[in-house]
C-alpha cells in the first residue's frame, strides 16, 4: 500500500513555473530535441505534472531534455519507465524504493510481485490469441457461447473480468494495439448488454429498488467496469439507469432528480489521479441530497485510500449483492 505521507508528498504543490502547460509541445520543439511533453505524459500515465517534478527533483528520475523554449520533453524510454513506475506504485510500491532503480530491476520487482502476470488459463489464453490473430468473429463467437452457457454472472466473474486484466498486461507488454483494445470493448460491451436487457426490463417491470444511476467521471474513459458493475447491479435486481461515460456532474445531478435515483455508482481505474477523483467526488457529494449514496469500485489505487465522506469504495464486483441487501435492509427502517 502506498501510504499516506508517501501520497502527501508526491502531490506537493511546487513553485516551479517555468513551464506553460498549455502550450508544451507534443515533440521536439528545436535544437534536434524530440520527445513527448509534460502535459501528455501527465495524462497518459495517470499522474499529475506536479508529481513528475516533484520526483525529477528529489529522485533524479525522469531527467527529461529542454526544448528550446526550455519546456521539459521526455525521450520514449523514460515514457516506458514511467508507465513500469506507475504501474508499481498501484501496486503499493513506494516511489522512493522505485523511481532510482533500473529498468530490467524495475521488470524483476513487477514480475516477482504479480504486476502484469495473468493467472494459467488456457480458454482466456485462447481468446487473447484470436484477438491478436484478427479472428475478430471467432472472438465474439466464443464469448457468446461461454456467455450463453454460463450465464450473466460467471461470464461476468470469470471470462469478463480476467480478460480485461489479460488484454492490459498484452497492451503493456506490446503483444496487443490499441485497435485490439477498442475491438475487444466493442465485443465484449454488445455480449453484456444483450445478456443484461431482458433481466433490466423484467426488473424494471416488477419496480425494482433501489434505482441505481452508472457513469463515469470527466477523464474516465474506460468504461468496461461500470457496465460489469451494472450487470451486477441488476442481477441483485436493481433497476439501473446507464448513462455511458464521463458525464458532467452537473448532468449526473439533473439525471438523479428526474429519475429519483438512490445510488450513484462511479467506476475509476488508474489513469484519474487520485487528486482528481477527490475533487470530483467531493464536489459530487456537496450538489446530490445527503440521502443519495455515492458507491464507487474500479482498479484506481486512490479508492484504497480514505474517500471522502458520505462516498463508500465497493472492492470489486462480488460484494455488489450483500451491499445491495444492506441498503434494502437501512431503507426498511
Ligand atoms: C479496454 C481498455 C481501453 C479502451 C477503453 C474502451 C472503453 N470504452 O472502455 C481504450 C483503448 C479506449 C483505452 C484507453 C486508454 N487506456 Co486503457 N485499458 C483498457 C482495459 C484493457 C480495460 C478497461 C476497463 O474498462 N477496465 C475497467 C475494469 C474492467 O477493471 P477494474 O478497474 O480493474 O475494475 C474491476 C473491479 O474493481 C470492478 N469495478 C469496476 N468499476 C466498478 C464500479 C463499481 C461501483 C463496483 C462495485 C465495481 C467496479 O470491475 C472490474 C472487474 O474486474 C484496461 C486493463 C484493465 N486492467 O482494466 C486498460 C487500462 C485501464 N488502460 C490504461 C491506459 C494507460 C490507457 C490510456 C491512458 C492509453 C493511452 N495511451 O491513451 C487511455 C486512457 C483513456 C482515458 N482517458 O481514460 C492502463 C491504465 C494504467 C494506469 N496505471 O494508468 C490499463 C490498466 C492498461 C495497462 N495494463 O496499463 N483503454
Amino acid at each position: 500500500m502506498t501510504n499516506s505521507s508517501e501520497q502527501d508528498f508526491d502531490s506537493e504543490p511546487i513553485s516551479d513555473n517555468t513551464e506553460r502547460p498549455e502550450s508544451v509541445p507534443s515533440s521536439g520543439a528545436g535544437a534536434g530535441v524530440t520527445g513527448i511533453g509534460i502535459g501528455a505524459i501527465a495524462q497518459e500515465i495517470g499522474l499529475t505534472k506536479d508529481t513528475l517534478r516533484v520526483w525529477e527533483r528529489r529522485y533524479g528520475f525522469p531527467q527529461p531534455m529542454r526544448s528550446s523554449g526550455g519546456e521539459r520533453l521526455y525521450p520514449q524510454e523514460q515514457v516506458t519507465k514511467l508507465r513500469l513506475v506507475k504501474r508499481l506504485l498501484d501496486a503499493g510500491h513506494r516511489p522512493s524504493k522505485v523511481l532510482a532503480q533500473p529498468v530490467d530491476i524495475l521488470q524483476h520487482l513487477a514480475e516477482s510481485s504479480g504486476v502484469g502476470q495473468d493467472a494459467p488459463d488456457a480458454e482466456l489464453d485462447h481468446l487473447i490469441s484470436l484477438l491478436r490473430t484478427s479472428a475478430f468473429d471467432e472472438f465474439r463467437f466464443f464469448l457468446l457461447k461461454r456467455a450463453t452457457r454460463d450465464g450473466l454472472e460467471r461470464f461476468v466473474l470469470d471470462v469478463a473480468a480476467p480478460l480485461s486484466a489479460r488484454v492490459g498486461n498484452a497492451w503493456a507488454a506490446g503483444t496487443l494495439q490499441v485497435y485490439h483494445e477498442h475491438l475487444f470493448s466493442e465485443a465484449i460491451q454488445s455480449t453484456l448488454r444483450a445478456l443484461i436487457r431482458p433481466l433490466a426490463d423484467a426488473v424494471r417491470a416488477r419496480s425494482g429498488r433501489p434505482r441505481v444511476l452508472l457513469t463515469t467521471l470527466s477523464g474516465e474513459g474506460h468504461g468496461l467496469g461500470i457496465l460489469m458493475a451494472e450487470a451486477m447491479f441488476t442481477l441483485a435486481e436493481c433497476d439501473c439507469i446507464q448513462l455511458g461515460l464521463q458525464t458532467p456532474l452537473h448532468d449526473i445531478v439533473d439525471a438523479v432528480a428526474a429519475h429519483h435515483i438512490d445510488i450513484v455508482a462511479l467506476s475509476f481505474t488508474a489513469v484519474l489521479p487520485a487528486q482528481s477523483i477527490a475533487n470530483g467526488l467531493g464536489d459530487l457529494r456537496n450538489l446530490l441530497p445527503p440521502h443519495v449514496r455515492i458507491w464507487v469500485g474500479g482498479s484506481s489505487p486512490a479508492l484504497r485510500r480514505k474517500l471522502n465522506d458520505g462516498v463508500h469504495n465497493i472492492a470489486g464486483l462480488n460484494p455488489i449483492d450483500d451491499t445491495v441487501a444492506e441498503w434494502r435492509q437501512s431503507a426498511m427502517l
